[in-house]
């Protein structure tokens, strides 16, 4: 494997686990404040950045690669509100997107297109957790402060189907 490229792979690694341990500390949060809809959506999308995470584990190790296992610093679980959890989700999605993109880019360089092929899925996935992302908290600004709107969003949350436009 390349080793610049491995490098990068690696740096992911750290960011799909940062992701993963930062949401399942805003599932605790949401479940400690009465939103069990919104703690059992963060629970799924803390497995799913576990999973980005091991798939990317596995591909540089089978790629014969050394993938690296990184400690985690303490996530945030310092949130006041709803508005505040999924702006940091959003940040979070957008962040991790940026550093895809970058590999994508350094991929192309490299012309390493087995890389380049296998990040495609990562970048269709970014795509949909992004719309997520912004669906729910334009829904959260809409409801505002109203706390029958958080409510409903809180019962409804897992039910909302986010178009996915690269489907
Ligand atoms: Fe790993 O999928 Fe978003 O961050």
């Amino acid at each position: 494997m390349i080793p610049e490229i491995e490098k990068l792979l690696n740096e992911q690694i750290t960011y799909e686990a940062k992701a993963s341990a930062q949401y399942l500390s805003m599932a605790c949060w949401a479940d400690v404040n009465g939103y069990n809809g919104v703690a059992d959506f963060f629970y799924t999308q803390s497995e799913e950045e576990r999973v980005h995470m091991t798939k990317l584990v596995k591909f540089i190790n089978e790629r014969s690669g050394i993938a690296v296992i990184p400690a985690i610093d303490k996530p945030r679980d310092d949130f006041k509100t709803l508005m505040e959890l999924f702006e940091t989700f959003l940040d979070s999605e957008e962040f991790v997107t940026a550093r895809i993109n970058n590999i994508i880019y350094e991929c192309l360089q490299h012309k390493d297109y087995n890389v380049h092929n296998f990040m495609q899925w990562y970048v269709a996935e970014q795509l949909e957790e992004e719309a997520t992302a912004r669906t729910l908290l334009d829904k959260l600004k809409i409801i505002g402060d109203d706390k029958s709107g958080h409510y409903l969003f809180d019962r409804d949350i897992n039910t909302f189907q986010i178009e996915d436009s690269a489907k």
